[in-house]
């Protein structure tokens, strides 16, 4: 039986990780083969441009053009090389952002064409689509207020994208909103303002119903 692709996405500090690491864990406990990976990142190749997109290692400004390419390039990297051999052997595959994060990052939040990322997309993809794309939808201020927390608990600070303007941040969130009307059939938005064993209880839901219909 063929795998399931599922990505997660969303604004800063909508939880994401910590429900992909849970519903991963659930998964396992019922018996799934479940590959988890993130964007950008995933592969040697992926996780080298990550450094470079999150800390300007080089110490030099990223222009928004090398940004949003660095992003399909990780994309493609990790599509050939984890996601789709995990479809093909029948995994669940669950992708910590995905295609649309530059959708929302570089195309709404830095007001690059959406129907020209969407042809960039198609390029670093292939045929290789989600099933089901769940958004954890958050307040912008109180997905800051819990990376804030967080970061203060590690000692870490905010990286480059997180010290984009509210503005910004704002613009990326309502772009995931329309998204989510544009491509009803594969987005579910789920309430990430709740307490995290709420927004599981609802994302288990959501993917069990994903399963059964592959
Ligand atoms: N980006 C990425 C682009 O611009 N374009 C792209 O194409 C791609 C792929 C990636 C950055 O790159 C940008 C987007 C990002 O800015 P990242 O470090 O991978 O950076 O960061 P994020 O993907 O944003 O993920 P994070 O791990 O930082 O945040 P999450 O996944 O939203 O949240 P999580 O689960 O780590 O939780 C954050 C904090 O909140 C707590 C957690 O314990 C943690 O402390 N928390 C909750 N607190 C209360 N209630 C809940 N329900 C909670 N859930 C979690």
């Amino acid at each position: 039986m063929a795998g399931v692709f599922i990505t997660f996405e969303g604004p800063e500090g909508c939880g994401k990780s910590t429900q992909v690491a849970r519903l991963a864990e659930r998964l396992r406990d019922e018996g799934y083969d479940v590959v988890t990976t993130r964007e950008p990142g995933g592969t040697p190749a992926g996780e080298a441009i990550r450094g470079i997109l999150q800390h300007d290692t080089a110490g030099e400004d990223i222009c928004a053009e090398t940004e949003t390419l660095l992003f399909e390039a990780s994309r493609a990297q990790l599509v050939r090389h984890v996601i789709r051999p995990a479809i093909e052997r029948g995994a669940i595959v669950l992708c910590d952002r995905f295609a649309d994060s530059t959708t929302a990052y570089q195309g709404y939040g830095r007001g690059f064409d959406v129907e020209a990322l969407l042809q960039l997309h198609a390029f670093a993809l292939g045929e290789t689509e989600p099933k089901l794309t769940l958004l954890l939808d958050i307040d912008v201020e109180e997905g800051f207020r819990r990376l804030q927390s967080r970061n203060a608990e590690t000692q870490t600070g905010l990286d480059r994208m997180e010290r984009e303007s509210r503005a910004f941040h704002q613009r990326v969130h309502d772009g995931y909103l329309a998204m989510a009307d544009r491509w009803p059939g594969r987005f579910s938005v789920v309430d990430g303002n709740r307490a995290p064993e709420a927004v599981h209880a609802d994302i288990w839901n959501l993917v069990l119903k994903a399963i059964r219909e592959r």
